[in-house]
């Protein structure tokens, strides 16, 4: 059977539906180099094993979920080789790196070699975009459950690509954020930041300061009830995601966006008066008091407590709009605030306007503008600072794709598919190289987004085109071969019930 092509029953057995059988060709992000073996397949069948044992285990056990899921078969992880797919952490070259992997299908079997697991996980990805589409069922449907043959060695072109989720406008379940990181991580995104504090909502306990929740946490945009994180609800999301290879950035924001703390606690305003709780989707207008000491008690035992949540290396302090807070003291705090991150073990991310104080070496700048020219990002790249590219007008997931979306903001624009897709993360900033560039991310902010279902339809299918430009090498750009393979996508995308939006410039299947 040639990859592509209608399978029936009469090819492939009595009972079962027409179904397309991927091709090598389809997959997003697309890999670094696809050699597909026309002619060849490999099939599923109610006997297939799942070769796994040490470190691929658990990736096999994964794998094994997903497909039992819909195939209905039992899917054994055993350890050995054989007829079947085998993950094996042995024989890959070492130029694909952590994240890279290569993939063989032949008739036989299905063989995933990577360094290092989260090779395998992504090797996985790609795997389950060559079944056909009904794999992603949720309950048993019949096959044939075909891969088309061939080989594909891939890698990232960027270490860092990241998805942002608002949790402080609109409180967002835990159970919501856990489906989010399955739905990155079919795109090869490896980094989840939890926007977690902001001035409408704070979100995490932080038990040194118990108010920050209890009160700082009980309201949202529109005065809803909001909702906070106990350490352990954190844990289990940092935990599941770390499951899926994906690392989570916690974000408290600092010294704007604040005003969630101020009236939790008095004594951190200035005048000892604390504000109200504030529900409407203003920005600016709130700001810690730079010159008390207990505002960096308090910003200490806050990056204590989420330094000690937190297996990754970095913790976001935030740091934009910060336009109640005067530029020397600006400066002054974001620098002590960069020290307190340090001395807890952590590299401190922030967005880009950290770059108007004195980045530290491993402070990450996030470049958030609309105009690709930054002379103050690109002077402090030139001194070594790292950027983390998600241009409003390319990446928010929050702005509308169009004038009739029902859902989102506008003050970057529109944001189309297109839009999203047709830029170049290695030479979109003047004066910034590729090698300055750490990644990208698509941040969803949440004033407008109040339920699992608005993120998905914000989310799908930008954030497919978000993680491509962070996955795939740019030599593999090209707006209508994307569209295309895009639009092989949703029919993946309904059978896990994903909410997206069909956007008319995508040919969907
Ligand atoms: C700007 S982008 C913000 C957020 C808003 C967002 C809405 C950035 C660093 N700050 O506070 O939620 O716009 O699109």
């Amino acid at each position: 059977t040639a990859a592509g092509a209608l399978v029936g029953p009469g090819a492939a057995g009595a009972g079962t539906t027409a179904t397309r059988v991927p091709s090598m060709r389809d997959v997003v992000p697309a890999p670094v180099t696809v050699q597909p073996a026309d002619g060849t397949t490999f099939r599923l069948t109610p006997g297939t094993k799942i070769f796994a044992s040490g470190g691929a285990r658990d990736v096999g056990d994964y794998l094994a979920g997903i497909l039992r899921r819909s195939t209905g078969y039992r899917m054994p992880v055993v350890p050995g080789a054989g007829r079947g797919i085998a993950l094996l952490l042995t024989g890959a070259d070492p130029s694909i790196g952590d994240q890279g992997y290569r993939l063989d299908v032949t008739a036989k079997a299905v063989v995933i070699r990577a360094q290092r697991p989260a090779g395998l996980f992504a090797g996985v990805q790609t795997l389950r975009q060559l079944l056909p589409a009904s794999v992603e069922s949720p309950t048993v449907v019949s096959g044939p459950w075909l891969v088309a043959g061939g080989r594909i060695v891939d890698r990232p072109r960027f270490a860092h690509r990241s998805a942002m989720l608002d949790v402080a406008r609109h409180f967002h379940p835990v159970s919501t954020v856990l489906r989010y990181i399955d739905e990155l991580a079919a795109y090869k995104v490896n980094y989840l930041h939890l926007h977690l504090a902001d001035d409408q909502g704070w979100r995490i306990v932080i038990d040194s300061w118990p108010r920050l929740a209890t009160y700082g946490g009980s309201t949202q945009v529109g005065g809803g009830p909001g909702g906070y994180y106990t350490k352990a609800d954190y844990a289990r999301i940092v935990a599941y995601a770390k499951s899926r290879y994906i690392t989570v950035v916690p974000e408290v924001d600092m010294p704007g966006h604040t005003n969630a703390a101020l009236a939790s606690y008095a004594e951190l305003n200035c005048d000892e008066l604390a504000p109200p709780l504030y529900t409407g989707i203003d920005v600016g207008f709130s700001s810690l008091c730079v010159d008390k000491e207990l505002t960096y008690t308090f910003i200490d035992d806050v990056v204590r407590e989420l330094a000690a949540l937190t297996p990754g290396p970095y913790l976001h302090v935030g740091g934009d709009e910060a336009h109640a807070t005067k530029p020397d003291d600006y400066v002054a705090f974001m620098d002590r605030v960069q020290q307190i991150v340090a001395s807890h073990g952590k590299s401190a991310l922030a967005w880009h306007q950290v770059v108007n104080a004195n980045p530290l070496p491993s402070t990450v700048a996030q470049y958030w503008g609309t105009t690709g020219s930054a002379p103050e990002v690109a002077a402090a790249a030139q001194r070594g600072t790292k950027v983390l590219l998600s241009p409003a007008n390319r990446a928010y997931l929050d702005m509308k794709y169009d004038a009739n979306t029902p859902l989102g903001l506008s003050w970057a624009g529109y944001v189309e598919v297109k839009d999203a897709y047709d830029w170049n993360p290695g030479a979109y900033l003047n004066g910034v190289s590729e090698s300055s560039v750490l990644g990208v991310e698509a941040p969803l902010w949440t004033e407008t987004i109040v339920k699992l279902a608005d993120i998905e339809y914000m989310a799908f299918p930008r954030l497919a085109a978000i993680a491509e430009l962070g996955w795939s090498p740019a030599s593999t750009h090209d707006w209508e071969a994307f569209r295309t393979r895009l639009g092989a996508q949703g029919p993946r995308w309904t059978a896990q019930g994903i909410n997206f939006y069909r956007s008319p410039q995508v040919p969907w299947a």
